[in-house]
């Protein structure tokens, strides 16, 4: 039987996280293919690593997960080696980036199938047809070239979360010590990485889930999910946990059963949600979830602009009153809210688009009032291919377009494009991003995050003293010191680094 190599290319220089991704494919050809992960977080020469591997007898399949961004400085050059130097091994990606850029992947020649969602079922299924070389159109979740032309078979719904196979720890840590995986974050010395649902049942107009689960989700259940982190408690030694859904709060029901099996062990943990649905919890739930170690939760608010706020979608639910009423609400829970907004979105003119910036950066010196805890993160408006919605095709009429070749995403442009720190958008003048950044600055300044483990109390009163007069005269300009003492003391920012 041939085996597989399981690739999840580096990410972050530092703090690598269990790769969940790559560790549910394994999962999914447990006990029915022979398989080894590379994980390029933890090695200095993975190519070395990957071609040891390739040189081995019956090793015929190359699987590699793939997001926007850095991951591809490495997913690109080490495929396209792998098809000069072992062109009899297949080459199949999954994961967020080819779902929703296949073209560009197909065309480059070097990757043969993509992974379109959900891999569970497809993956082994596929590896039986192309080691049968049979054909595999009949398949769901794949996207690959036939006669040249794109097919993408047919979509699954996303599956019962509960009935995947269990996701293989113990195999992960013959490969990598699993302790590797729980880091030092703000949460906890040993954070775990979780991942418990698929999808969203939203449709923000600028989010790369909506094209790829259509406004579905479903979740595992509060006891399975415990299992996990109790396991991975007991044997590892984890005492926090960074919940990596889309959307973890999406059921009221299941996140209270997850707290009242968690609180006992007194960990601390941390998701994703939405404005408007976890508004809608009791009071109960919210000082639950609290006492059971749930010390801050990362919300989309996107804007304080109403009718923005429709246009992404999140109109009609969300509006601005109620992003602010909400994190004065969670003050009194004790649960910082992490709230993301999105500057520059497209608008008919440049004074509109400037001036839409300005209120934002209002609105957002308005919920530092109502809740100085509130941590804020702040993205450049970085369009993403959901074909139809009315921002896209605002943003396509503007002149923007994404690059046609592969290996232009990884230029330092496109790259930045990916972080969300330079958007490329035309409508956003190289002045209003300095202002944009300016204001980041100086607010960061102003209040560091309580997610920086390494700056301590003494450093943070310094830099917000420093910071003192540019936040409360508004001048934010040329930041010069401030950034100074960010780049010496290495402050650390989420709105890059992930979480
Ligand atoms: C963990 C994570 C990270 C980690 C990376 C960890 C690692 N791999 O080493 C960190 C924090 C570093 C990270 C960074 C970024 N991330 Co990220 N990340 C995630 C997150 C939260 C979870 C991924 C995960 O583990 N999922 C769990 C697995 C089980 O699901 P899955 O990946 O979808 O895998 C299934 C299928 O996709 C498929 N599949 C996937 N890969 C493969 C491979 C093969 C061979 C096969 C067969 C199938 C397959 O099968 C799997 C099982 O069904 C996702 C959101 C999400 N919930 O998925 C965002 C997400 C992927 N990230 C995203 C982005 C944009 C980024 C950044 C580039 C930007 C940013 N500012 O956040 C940064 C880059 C920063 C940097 N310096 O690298 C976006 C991608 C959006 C897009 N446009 O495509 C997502 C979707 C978040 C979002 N909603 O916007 N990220
Ligand atoms: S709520 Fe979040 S995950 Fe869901 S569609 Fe909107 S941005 Fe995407």
């Amino acid at each position: 039987m041939s085996s597989v190599l399981l690739f999840n290319p580096r990410a972050l220089n530092h703090k690598p996280r269990i790769p969940n991704s790559i560790l549910q494919v394994a999962a999914s050809i447990e006990g029915k293919y022979d398989y080894t992960i590379i994980d390029g977080n933890l090695e200095k020469d993975p190519w070395s690593k990957i071609e040891a591997e390739l040189k081995k007898n019956g090793v015929r399949f190359f699987g590699c997960t793939v997001m926007p961004g850095p991951q591809l400085k490495q997913a690109i050059p080490f495929s396209k080696k792998i098809r000069e130097h072992f062109p009899h091994v297949k080459i199949i990606w999954g994961g967020y980036f080819p779902s929703n850029q296949p073209q560009a992947v197909l065309d480059s020649g070097f990757v043969d199938v993509i992974i379109n969602g959900m891999g569970d079922k497809c993956f082994p299924e596929l590896l039986n047809r192309l080691e049968n070389e049979q054909t595999y159109n009949d398949l769901s979740n794949l996207i690959f070239k036939e006669n040249g032309s794109i097919v993408k078979t047919r979509k699954d719904e996303i599956y019962q979360i509960d009935d995947l196979p269990a996701l293989p720890y113990e195999k992960l840590n013959r490969f990598y010590p699993l302790g590797q995986y729980l880091g030092k974050t703000y949460l906890g010395t040993k954070t775990i990485a979780y991942h418990s649902s698929f999808g969203c049942p939203f449709t923000c107009s600028f989010c790369a889930v909506v094209p790829i689960y259509n406004a579905r989700w479903k979740g595992k259940s509060a006891q399975k999910i415990y299992n996990d982190i109790k396991y991975l408690k007991d044997n590892f030694g984890g005492n926090a946990i960074e919940f990596h859904d889309n959307n973890f709060f999406v059921s009221e029901k299941r996140v209270v059963e997850f707290a009242k099996l968690i609180k006992p062990e007194n960990m601390v943990w941390w998701g994703e949600a939405r404005i408007d649905t976890m508004d809608r919890y009791s009071d109960e739930s919210l000082k639950l979830i609290r006492e059971a170690g749930c010390k801050m939760i990362f919300y989309g608010a996107e804007t304080g602009n109403d009718a923005i706020l429709k246009q992404m979608d999140k109109g009609g639910t969300q509006t601005a009153a109620q992003i602010a009423a909400f994190a004065e609400r969670l003050r009194r829970f004790d649960i910082i809210p992490e709230y993301s907004f999105v500057l520059g979105t497209p608008a008919a003119t440049e004074a509109q688009v400037n001036k839409q910036i300005d209120d934002d950066i209002e609105f957002i010196r308005e919920i530092k009032k109502l809740n100085p805890a509130t941590e804020i993160i702040i993205y450049t408006y970085s369009p993403v291919p959901t074909e139809g919605s009315e921002m896209y095709e605002q943003v396509k009429a503007s002149g923007f377009s994404f690059p046609e070749k592969l290996e232009d995403w990884i230029s330092p442009a496109w790259e930045n494009f990916d972080l969300r720190k330079n958007p490329l958008t035309p409508w956003l003048k190289p002045y209003m991003i300095d202002k944009i950044k300016n204001f980041e600055t100086v607010l960061n300044g102003y209040y560091p995050t309580v997610s920086d483990v390494q700056l301590t109390p003494l450093k943070r009163r310094i830099i917000k003293l420093i910071s003192a007069v540019r936040y409360k005269t508004k001048i934010y300009n040329l930041p010069k010191e401030i950034r100074f003492l960010h780049h010496h003391w290495k402050y650390r920012r989420p709105e890059v680094e992930g979480f």
